[in-house]
């Protein structure tokens, strides 16, 4: 905590002026930059328009209003269909271990390499304004710009998808989006047509069941896996080609928000995920994940027992390890958002030689559909020269013309075969992507859909048995919240008729929550294994025990003791925590009669925020807090939420003794410093039955 208020008027400093309408604006000195129209003409009043008379109409001829009309008119492009809102950041990958036995990609084989790259998280169903906590899918989307070629991992934080073909895409994404009559509800799954469509389309379950957890509500982008989902090839120099899956695992460890916590977040900071991200990117603390490959051959494929072409299938860590052989870093925000995380165009059909795709019908759709959809929201073919989206290895081809071309080809031939320019690029055998030569099988052409995609049951019934009972609490609670917003009656009862075939006890929650009776369980189309559980699908059971990158708040008031405040910062900061003051108002005088800034105001800033709090507050301000309800309902959330509270006397007298908030081992007084920080690293789950009646 320091004294960070800056008192001196910045506009002191500058070249003010007033203009003919009376503001007050800085005009260009010979040693600022001055402005100008596009055409690089200098603008002398860039406050008033051309007009005949102060009071007289204006003026057509007045180019300068007319430019800046005009180019503002047109500064929005449609925003993505899906994954319209994200967030993004520069880094770097780095090998660790080569994988030359396994492909020619220099960038999976030359270790020790910092290669630059952008990733772009979003959310999926919502628009690009809306909250960033909503229950939904994040994407993961991550740009290599690799001396070979741009390679694109265009993945999700879920390893699984809710379809096996890209003929039903448009059908999933109308259904959960917002109903076309009535235009709501935005960034939700919440409502009659999701429900109708994943109901009539087993395969989407194990997706949906992923959705209904804690996975669904991150903590933070910085606490996310991601997954390249399909199976792709790696091909060495053999031509051999080897199956692999992506995976990225945060450092941070992967953590989730309770459900109450992300729709309060969403109230108070629709930017929560975003800011996050920045803030953290921009004081230096770079979120970190690791890169990992699962590899295994087609004969191993073979005896898996789901079709690993089939992305609604996860390979369980347990059957095939993850082995981790690089790294990515995001170290440097975006200089400008529009030009950089809204123009980047991502495409899993760019990969560079030596990464090869699988034949999983969901992702051969994809190759054709990002390319197709880049061409309408940003408008031509030449989208690729965005700086954003160039690669920084050489590229030439001859291509030409085209829509905001920014390339001058200076030669007759654009064209090959040809003999007349010898500078003009070649194909190369030696350098050229390759596909792996496969040896297909003579198949029958027709709509069919493979019979080893049948069992759509025995993954989301692994994936809810491999959770620790509060997480399955979580889910179940999720359905029913779901499922009590879906006015249909037989659509929640054919939801409940799949539920039967995930588990028993799953379903009867469910219908409880709901005051539903059970129906029949619906006919699987293939028998319900029993597979074993993964404990690397957890998300609570396994949240790491740690302050890294995590936040706390203390909350401070007049004549707070300072150096209490600060022996709580600093043990804070020493386990690796970020800390924020919060006062009731913007500054506050400590006791030794320093004026400290506060980060935020407490009515601005509630305890969903913080992964654990701290009150260091005297008598007069504890009993102003306690009559103010954003107070209490600090105090109130922060103990619902299972997190760690420490309490001066204060804040025990007048606010805690006013609430439901039990001193339990998480509670505890200032001078159990250690005991706070021990406990702020994790949260007291058990303490979620006595606040929260789950179904
Ligand atoms: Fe996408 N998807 N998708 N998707 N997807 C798009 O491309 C599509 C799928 C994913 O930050 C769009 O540039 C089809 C799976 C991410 O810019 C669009 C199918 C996975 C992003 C599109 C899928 C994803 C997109 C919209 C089924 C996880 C955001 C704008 C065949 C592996 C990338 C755009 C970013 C974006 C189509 C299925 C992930 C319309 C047709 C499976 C992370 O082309």
């Amino acid at each position: 905590m320091k004294d960070n208020i800056d008192h001196k008027d910045p506009a002191k400093n500058m070249n003010m002026t007033t203009g003919s309408g009376g503001e007050t604006h800085q005009r260009a000195g010979d040693d600022t930059a001055t402005l100008t129209t596009q055409q690089g003409v200098a603008i002398s009043d860039n406050q008033n328009s051309l007009k005949a008379g102060p009071r007289g109409p204006s003026l057509l001829e007045d180019f300068v209003l007319r430019e800046k009309i005009n180019h503002f008119d047109h500064e929005r492009i449609p925003e993505r269909i899906v994954h319209a809102r994200g967030s993004a950041a520069h880094g770097y990958f780095e090998l660790t271990e080569s994988l030359e036995e396994y492909t020619t990609a220099k960038i999976l084989t030359e270790t020790g390499k910092q290669t630059p790259l952008f990733t772009r998280f979003s959310t999926v169903a919502g628009n690009k304004g809306s909250k960033d906590t909503p229950r939904d899918v994040r994407g993961f989307a991550v740009k290599i710009y690799t001396d070979e070629g741009n390679w694109d991992i265009v993945g999700n934080n879920m390893p699984i998808f809710f379809i096996q073909d890209a003929m039903k895409f448009p059908d999933l994404v109308h259904a959960v989006k917002p109903e076309p009559d009535r235009g709501f509800p935005q960034a939700a799954s919440a409502h009659d047509t999701f429900w109708d469509f994943v109901s009539l389309s087993p395969e989407t379950m194990h997706n949906v069941i992923w959705l209904m957890s804690d996975r669904a509500l991150p903590r933070s982008l910085r606490m996310m896996e991601g997954f390249g989902i399909h199976s792709y090839r790696l091909v060495n120099k053999e031509g051999k080609s080897t199956f692999v899956r992506f995976h990225w695992k945060p450092v941070l460890g992967v953590q989730g928000t309770t459900w109450d916590e992300a729709v309060k977040i969403s109230g108070a900071d629709p930017d929560y995920h975003r800011r996050d991200l920045y803030e953290n990117i921009d004081m230096g603390s770079f979120p970190e994940w690791e890169f990992g490959v699962q590899l295994f051959t087609e004969e191993e494929a073979e005896k898996f027992p789901f079709d690993h072409l089939d992305a609604t299938k996860l390979i369980p860590e347990e059957l095939v390890p993850v082995k981790i052989v690089g790294k990515m870093v995001l170290n440097r925000n975006p200089d400008n958002f529009f030009a950089e995380t809204e123009q980047v165009a991502f495409c899993p059909s760019h990969l560079p030689p030596g990464i090869d795709f699988s034949n999983d019908p969901l992702l051969q759709g994809r190759l054709f559909s990002y390319l197709d959809t880049q061409l309408s929201r940003l408008g031509s073919p030449n989208f690729a020269q965005i700086p954003i989206n160039a690669p920084k290895c050489p590229f030439a081809n001859n291509q030409q013309d085209g829509h905001m071309q920014m390339q001058v080809p200076k030669t007759r031939v654009l064209y090959e075969p040809q003999s007349l320019d010898p500078t003009r690029p070649r194909e190369s055998i030696k350098r050229g992507f390759e596909s792996f030569h496969e040896q297909l099988d003579d198949g029958v052409k027709g709509r069919v859909r493979a019979e080893s995609f049948a069992d759509h049951y025995s993954q989301p019934r692994m994936f809810y048995l491999s959770q620790t009972d509060i997480e399955k609490a979580h889910i179940a609670n999720a359905y029913t919240f779901e499922l009590g917003k879906v006015d249909t009656a037989h659509v929640r009862t054919r939801t409940l008729s799949h539920l039967r075939n995930i588990d028993e006890d799953l379903a009867k929650r469910v219908a409880d929550g709901l005051g539903m009776e059970l129906p029949e369980a619906a006919t699987p189309q293939a028998p319900v294994q029993d597979l074993d559980t993964s404990k690397a699908i957890q998300t609570i059971g396994i949240s790491p025990k740690t302050l890294k990158g995590r936040l706390i708040g203390i909350l401070v008031g007049k004549d707070s003791s300072r150096s209490e405040v600060e022996k709580f910062e600093q043990a804070a900061k020493d386990a690796g925590a970020m800390v924020k003051i919060i006062a009731p108002g913007k500054e506050a005088i400590l006791d030794d009669g320093t004026r400290v800034q506060a980060d935020e105001r407490l009515a601005g800033a509630p305890s969903v925020f913080f992964d654990a709090v701290v009150s260091i507050i005297m008598p007069p301000v504890a009993k102003k807090l306690a009559n103010d309800s954003s107070a209490l309902d600090w105090f109130n959330d922060a103990f619902n939420h299972c997190k760690a509270i420490a309490y001066c006397p204060a804040t025990d007298e007048h606010i805690l003794s006013k609430l439901p908030v039990k001193k339990d081992e998480f509670v505890t007084p200032l001078s159990e410093l250690d005991t706070f920080i021990e406990n702020a690293k994790t949260r007291l789950w058990t303490r979620e039955p006595e606040v929260r009646d789950l179904p």
